[in-house]
């Protein structure tokens, strides 16, 4: 850790997701993916803060042909066919490293087939080659919220322990093909997300189920187990690869000095750093006892699994942090704030256009927090400001607002380099545009680069450089001084 800043070869760089952004949702090979039946919900239908659910009648219906619906996620903003001129527009802004994910279902079509499908191998082996042309590193995530839907009708995705032994075939897999090509690995993206909508963590369907975080939590359990001898088969295939837990992480403050606020912010921030607690120090905390008991929750646990967590734990933590959360034993619903994740208004902070609240200081206080609680290298995997974009009749885009968010951002994680924290990199979220994960819109832009297409996908996914891009760049090129 240097004192007066980023490391010097700190990784700066941009995350994307295959089901985000590839498109060629039914191409070369590939099968259906859960987010592929996630359809668009216009902002004015929209019951709560995000449309990612389906229901086991919706996907029959969909696989009828009956529905009218658009499927955004599956033609994305096609990188499928136009990954050069991606990777050449990254390169231009000097990234170091890009972080993607394989799409499952473009490797192991039903997911659990025993061969894999070659010409989605062959797909990532051009990406890769053409990151390396450019001495860009891929950051790569095994699982980004795409489990093959054959998984999900077979098996109810995570809850059937057989998911592990299919998920550890698609890692070995792509660990051996693309060994000399890859080296930073993330198991599951936002692996607490299965507690909040289990199907697109974990391709979980939980209408017919008694108590639905039963099966988040048991689902979540054979993610860990299959995390764990991911990691253990890494070490064994190639001993310079770095795996990495990812994690949403969501900061929540107490709204008051009021104990009985303090000791709910506790329990909140417990429940979400419950997961990488697991990662990263290999079993589960004795906090989450009481959590279980209450809620009637009880882990299937195989011999053997226990001992399999502890000796493989994670080489760093990444995850994604876009705001923080305040939570009050009060809560009323005058106080409730849009993030997605739920909490009450913080008047100290602004709010996005989507209405999650904006906390630059609150990331300095998260790396801290983080580093302090396991002592291992830090990842930021993804942050950013999903915002509305203005195409200008000269063809520029002024999105002064996404460099404010972002230079303010990084200005923190600076502070928290000189505090002390090891930080690894940098991958701000959606480098160039693509769907928005938990509404499907396109509206909803976070890029450096613009991409014409709407919420219906119609334009000419042309794309073009906002004025971020440039800034970007800079602060690139001087490696976090030039801001
Ligand atoms: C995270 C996902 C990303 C990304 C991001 C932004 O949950 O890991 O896939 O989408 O959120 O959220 P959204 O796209 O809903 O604005």
């Amino acid at each position: 850790m240097s004192t007066n800043g980023f490391r010097k070869d700190f990784l700066w760089g941009g995350a994307t997701a295959a089901n985000q952004y590839e498109g060629a949702y039914n191409e070369g090979g590939k099968g259906l993916s859960t987010a592929d039946m996630v359809k668009f919900v216009p902002k004015e239908e929209r019951t709560g803060g995000h449309a990612l659910d389906v229901t086991k009648e919706e996907i029959k219906e969909i696989l009828e042909g009956k529905s009218t619906a658009t499927f955004p996620k599956r033609f994305g903003t096609d990188f499928y066919h136009r990954y050069k001129e991606d990777i050449a527009l990254l390169a231009e802004m000097g990234f170091k490293v890009f972080r993607i994910s394989i799409n499952w279902a473009r490797i192991f079509p039903n997911g659990d087939d025993t061969e894999p499908n070659e010409e989605g191998l062959a797909f990532y082996d051009k990406v890769f080659d053409e990151c390396m042309k450019f001495g860009i590193e891929p950051l790569v995530t095994l699982s980004h919220y795409e489990t093959p839907l054959g998984l999900t009708l077979n098996y109810n995705g995570w809850t059937d322990r057989r998911v592990i032994d299919f998920f550890l075939n698609y890692a070995e897999t792509v660990f051996k093909r693309y060994k000399d090509k890859v080296k930073y690995w993330l198991t599951f993206n936002e692996i607490n997300i299965v507690t909040m909508s289990p199907y697109t963590g974990a391709g979980v369907l939980t209408e017919d189920a008694e108590n639905s975080l039963q099966l988040s939590y048991q689902a979540a359990h054979h993610q860990f187990v299959a995390s764990a001898l991911t990691t253990k088969l890494a070490r064994e295939i190639n001993p310079k690869f770095q795996i990495g837990c990812m994690l949403a992480r969501s900061t929540f403050y107490p709204e008051t000095n009021n104990p009985e606020d303090v000791l709910l912010a506790q329990h909140e921030n417990q429940l979400n750093l419950f997961f990488t607690d697991v990662h990263a120090r290999g079993e589960y905390p004795s906090y989450m006892n009481r959590y279980f008991e209450e809620k009637d929750i009880h882990i299937q646990k195989e011999r053997g699994d226990d001992e399999i967590l502890k000796a493989y734990t994670v080489d760093f933590i990444s995850f994604s942090y876009y705001m923080s959360l305040s939570v009050s034993s009060q809560e009323n619903e005058a106080k409730v704030s849009g993030n997605l994740f739920g909490g009450v208004k913080n008047e100290y902070l602004e709010t996005s256009d989507w209405g999650w609240q904006i906390d630059p200081v609150g990331l300095r206080y998260t790396l801290n927090d983080l580093y302090s609680r396991y002592q291992k290298p830090l990842f930021i995997v993804e942050n950013g400001l999903g915002a509305y974009d203005k195409v200008e009749e000269d063809g520029s885009i002024h999105d002064d607002y996404r460099i404010d968010y972002l230079r303010k951002h990084i200005e923190q994680m600076k502070e928290a380099v000189k505090d002390g924290v090891d930080l690894l990199g940098y991958t701000s979220w959606g480098c160039i545009d693509l769907v928005s994960a938990s509404t499907s819109e396109m509206s909803k832009r976070y890029g450096f680069v613009y991409v014409d297409q709407d919420d219906f996908g119609n334009g000419s996914l042309d794309r073009s450089r906002k004025d971020s891009f440039y800034w970007y760049k800079k602060v690139i090129e001087s490696n976090g001084e030039d801001l």
